[in-house]
C-alpha cells in the first residue's frame, strides 16, 4: 500500500510551502489531505481505480491530480520543482526538538540555514541570538537537539527500515533474472535498531540486477558499483547494500549475510572442532589441504552440516547462544498469525486520527476476533485524555457497536496514567467498569530509579491494573529509557498477574529483545500491542512480534494468542 508513502510526501509538501512562505490555506490543505489518507481504512490505489479519490475527506482537485501522479510515476513533479527553492535538508532542521516550521523558516529566510552542519555553525558562531525571539536558552536546547538527532541518525528504528527494504524488494521481484531475495542482516534478525540494509539476491544474472537497482527512484546516490555488490544511498539518506550469488551458494551466503558478526564467529568456532570450514560459499570438510563442500544451497542444509537445527535469523544473536549451540531443543517461537487481538489503541476519544469503528474494522481486517480501545485518561490533557463523564459515552458507543458483530468484540479500556506518585488517573469506581486496564508513565522520566520503580509498582498492585504499557519509557532516536529496577517490576509483575508489554510502536519497540529474555527467565508473561493512533499503524504489530522472538518468546508466553474468553480467565478480576 502507498498510503503512507503519499501521506508522508504531502506532508512534506506542505512543511516546505510553509517555509517557503505559501498562504496558510494553502499549506493547510496538504496537511489535511496528508491526514486524512493516513486515516484511509482501504489501499488508495483502489480507491483511486474505482474513481473514488474525491470522497476522501480534504482532498480536492489538485490534490487527486498530486495523487494520481504519484501512483503513475512514482514520483511528484510539483515537489520536484519545490525542492529547488527550499531544500528538503530544511526537514531535518524542522525535526531538531526544540526548532519546529517557524524557527526553521527565520533561520532559513534571514540566515539561509538549509540543513543540519548549517544551523550547528549558526547557534555555535551566536548569529541565531541576533534573530528576534532567539535567547541564550534557545540556543542550549537547540544544541542538545542537534547532537540527540544525529545519534538517533546512526541507527534508524526496525519500522524504518522495513518500510524502506519493501519499496525495494517489491520493485526487484519483478525481475525475470530474480529468483530469490531476501533482506538479510540486522533487519533479517529483527533487530529493534538497524544501521543500513543488506539485501540478498539469486541470480544468474548479476548485471542485468545490479543496472535496475542503481537506477531506482528511490536511489539518490551510488557509493559502490559492481557487479555481485552495489551500495547505495536512498533520498532519505538510508544505506542499502545488495549482493548477488548464485544459487548453489545462495544458503551459505544468506547465513553469513544476516549474521549477527558474533554468531558467524560461533559458527567458524564450531566448523573448526569438526575440521570443518564455513564461510560465505559453503561448508567444507577440510582434509590434507583439500576442501570438499558438504552443504551451501541452504541455511537449513548448513546449519545441519554441523548439527545444529534451523535457528531462527531472531535468534542469532549473543543472547541464549550456550542453549543453540549446545544442542539444546530450541522453542517454537511465536508468529504473527498467533495473534487474536491487540489491547492498546487509541481512537478520536483521546488522540487517535479514526473512529472506534474504524479501528474495529481494521482489527477485523487483520483477522483479530477482540481490540481493546485504550485512550488516555483525563490527566493526560495533551493527548486529550477522556474525562469521566466521556467515558460514559465511550462505553455507550462500543456496546451499541458489539451488538453488531458476532465473532468480534470490541473492549473497553484505558491507558491510565500513572501520577507522580505513582497514584492512578481514575478511581477504583470507574476502573472497575473497564474490560482491561493498561496502565504507563508519561511524565517524570528524570525521577531516578528507586521512585520510578515505585511508581510502577504501586500501580501493579491496584487491583484493577492489567498490563504495564511500554514499561521503559524510551523514544528511539529521542529518549533514553528511564531507569528502574527492572528485576523488581518483573518480580511485581510475577507476584500481582501484571502483563508487561511489548508495544510495537517503531520509536518505541520497548520492552527491547534484552528486557524480554530476562523477564521471561523471571516468569514474566507478556502482551504485544501495537499503541495504534490511526488504522494502518496496526500494521507494526510484525515489529512487535519480531521483538518477542528475538526475546525466546512462544505462542504461551503472550496473552493476546489466546481466545477472549481465555483472556478473561487470564487476566485478574
Ligand atoms: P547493522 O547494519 O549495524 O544494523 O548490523 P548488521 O548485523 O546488519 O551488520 P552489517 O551490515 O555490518 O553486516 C551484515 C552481516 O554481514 C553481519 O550481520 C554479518 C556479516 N558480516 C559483515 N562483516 C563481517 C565480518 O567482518 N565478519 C563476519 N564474520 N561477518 C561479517
Ligand atoms: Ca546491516
Ligand atoms: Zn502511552
Amino acid at each position: 500500500m502507498k498510503n503512507r508513502e503519499i501521506a508522508e510526501l504531502l506532508t512534506k509538501m506542505g512543511t516546505l510551502l510553509e517555509i517557503r512562505g505559501d498562504l496558510v490555506f494553502k499549506v493547510r490543505a496538504y496537511y489535511k489531505a496528508a491526514e486524512n489518507i493516513n486515516a484511509l481504512a482501504e489501499d488508495i490505489a483502489v480507491v483511486e481505480q474505482e474513481n473514488r479519490l474525491a470522497d476522501i475527506p480534504g482532498v480536492g482537485k489538485t490534490m487527486q491530480e498530486k495523487i494520481k501522479e504519484f501512483l503513475e510515476t512514482g514520483s511528484l513533479s510539483s515537489y520536484e520543482k519545490l525542492i529547488k527553492d527550499v531544500p528538503e535538508t530544511v526537514l531535518d532542521v524542522i525535526h531538531i526538538p526544540s526548532v519546529g516550521p517557524k524557527k526553521a523558516k527565520l533561520f532559513f529566510d534571514e540566515l539561509k540555514v538549509k540543513d543540519i552542519p548549517s544551523l550547528k555553525k549558526a547557534a555555535e558562531s551566536g548569529k541565531l541570538l541576533d534573530l528576534p525571539g532567539i535567547k541564550e536558552k534557545t540556543v542550549t536546547n537547540i544544541l542538545d537537539g542537534i547532537k540527540i538527532v544525529e545519534q538517533g541518525q546512526q541507527r534508524m528504528n526496525l519500522g524504518k527500515a522495513s518500510r524502506v527494504a519493501e519499496t525495494f524488494i517489491e520493485e526487484l521481484k519483478k525481475l525475470k533474472a530474480v529468483k530469490q531475495i531476501n533482506p538479510a542482516g540486522s533487519l533479517r534478525r529483527g533487530r529493534e535498531t538497524i544501521r543500513d540494509i543488506d539485501l540478498l539476491i539469486d541470480s544468474k544474472d548479476p548485471k542485468a540486477i545490479m543496472d535496475v537497482f542503481v537506477h531506482l527512484p528511490q536511489v539518490k546516490s551510488i557509493n559502490a558499483y559492481g557487479d555481485t555488490k552495489s551500495s547505495i544511498l536512498t533520498t532519505d539518506n538510508v544505506q542499502v547494500d545488495l549482493r548477488v550469488v548464485d544459487t548453489k551458494s545462495y544458503g551459505a551466503a544468506l547465513l553469513y549475510f544476516t549474521g549477527s558478526k558474533n554468531f558467524n564467529i560461533k559458527l567458524r568456532q564450531a566448523a573448526i572442532k569438526k575440521g570443518m570450514k564455513i564461510n560465505e560459499y559453503g561448508v567444507f570438510k577440510v582434509n590434507d589441504r583439500k576442501e570438499q563442500c558438504v552443504a551451501s544451497k541452504t541455511e537449513k542444509e548448513c546449519l545441519e552440516a554441523f548439527d545444529l537445527p534451523y535457528v531462527p535469523p531472531e535468534l542469532r544473536e549473543d543472547i541464549g547462544e550456550k542453549d543453540i549451540f549446545s544442542g539444546k531443543k530450541l522453542p517454537e517461537l511465536i508468529e504473527l498469525k498467533d495473534l487474536k487481538g491487540d489491547f492498546h489503541v487509541h481512537s478520536t476519544w483521546s488522540d487517535g486520527k479514526n473512529s472506534i469503528e474504524e479501528m474495529a474494522e481494521a482489527a477485523r481486517q487483520r483477522g483479530f476476533s477482540y481490540l481493546a480501545i485504550s485512550d488516555h485518561s483525563q490527566k493526560l490533557r495533551i493527548a486529550r485524555g477522556v474525562s469521566p463523564e466521556d467515558l460514559k459515552k465511550k462505553k455507550k458507543e462500543i456496546d451499541a457497536l458489539n451488538k453488531k458483530y458476532s465473532n468480534f468484540r470490541i473492549l473497553f479500556g484505558t491507558e491510565l496514567e500513572i501520577d507522580a506518585e505513582g497514584n492512578l488517573d481514575y478511581n477504583d469506581k470507574i476502573l472497575s467498569e473497564f474490560d482491561i486496564v493498561i496502565a504507563s508513565i508519561h511524565t517524570g522520566f528524570e525521577q531516578g530509579s528507586k521512585t520510578l520503580t515505585k511508581r510502577l509498582m504501586r500501580a501493579m498492585q491496584s487491583k484493577y491494573v492489567n498490563i504495564i504499557a511500554h514499561p521503559m519509557g524510551g523514544h528511539i532516536g529521542k529518549r533514553e529509557p528511564y531507569e528502574v529496577d527492572f528485576k523488581a517490576v518483573c518480580q511485581a509483575a510475577v507476584d500481582h498477574n501484571v502483563f508487561l508489554e511489548i508495544n510495537a510502536f517503531p520509536v518505541r519497540l520497548d520492552l527491547n529483545s534484552q528486557n524480554v529474555y530476562y523477564a521471561r527467565s523471571q516468569g514474566v508473561k507478556f502482551t504485544i500491542n501495537t499503541d495504534s493512533h490511526n488504522v494502518s499503524h496496526m500494521d507494526y504489530m510484525k515489529l512487535g512480534v519480531s521483538i518477542a522472538r528475538r526475546g525466546w518468546l512462544t505462542k504461551k508466553d503472550v496473552l493476546n494468542t489466546q481466545t477472549l474468553a481465555q483472556v478473561m480467565k487470564s487476566i485478574k478480576k
